[in-house]
């Protein structure tokens, strides 16, 4: 009885470490590059070797994401359309955000944001765009962020546009766009709901 229980807790986190890398940010225009930020929001680790981006043509291998190599728990990395280390010097990002630059499928006013595995499955996707879905934000100049209640469901009406002095914990580049990349802050509520997961799994152990 025992070991079943700590095996299906076992299968559980190594189905959310595939599961749980999630769009949770985007920018689709600004004065210091376009950006999309990833985030492992599951329990392990997650090796992005093979892993892939691209845009709403939604063809695996687009853009290759292999050198973010191993990706913590609740890690956020990042793929622009600028120079990395331009990127890192816009926004006063730490040398340990993980940033790949340079690509070119250039995300527009309406478009789409797809991740892949290294087995070509979809992992998660953004379908976005203010004209597209009307009521929805405009990230030109102000990054868009996934609530924790809404990551991969690809619920564009969800996002919120960055502010100053927002939850997301967003600032203002060199250039006045106004976003926060290289890291995810999921909201008090839900930080609440993973303590009382993590106290469940503890009492699970002790018993
Ligand atoms: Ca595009
Ligand atoms: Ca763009
Ligand atoms: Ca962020």
């Amino acid at each position: 009885m025992r070991k079943a229980a700590v095996f299906t807790i076992l299968v559980m986190c190594g189905s959310l470490a595939i599961a749980d890398m999630r769009i949770t940010e985007w920018m689709y225009g600004g004065e210091n590059g376009e950006f999309v930020e990833f985030t492992n929001t599951g329990a392990a680790a997650v090796d992005m070797t093979g892993w892939s981006y691209d845009d709403d043509s939604r063809l695996p291998g687009g853009f290759d994401l292999s050198e973010f190599g191993l990706v913590m728990p609740g890690q956020s990395v990042i793929i622009t359309e600028s120079a990395a280390e331009d990127f890192r010097t816009a926004w006063g990002l730490s040398a340990s955000v993980k940033i790949l630059g340079e690509y070119s499928n250039n995300l527009g006013r309406n478009d789409e944001i797809n991740l892949f595995d290294p087995l070509e499955n979809l992992v998660d996707r953004l379908t976005y765009g203010d004209q597209d879905i009307p009521g929805s934000i405009r990230t030109n100049g102000a990054s868009g962020n996934i609530p924790a209640g809404s990551l991969g469901l690809n619920d564009a009406m969800a996002a919120a546009l960055s502010a100053l002095g927002d939850g997301y914990g967003s600032w203002t580049s060199a250039g006045g766009d106004i976003a926060n990349p290289g890291a995810y802050i999921p909201e008090p509520a839900t930080l609440a709901l993973l303590a009382a997961g993590a106290g469940l799994i503890r009492k699970r152990r002790r018993q």
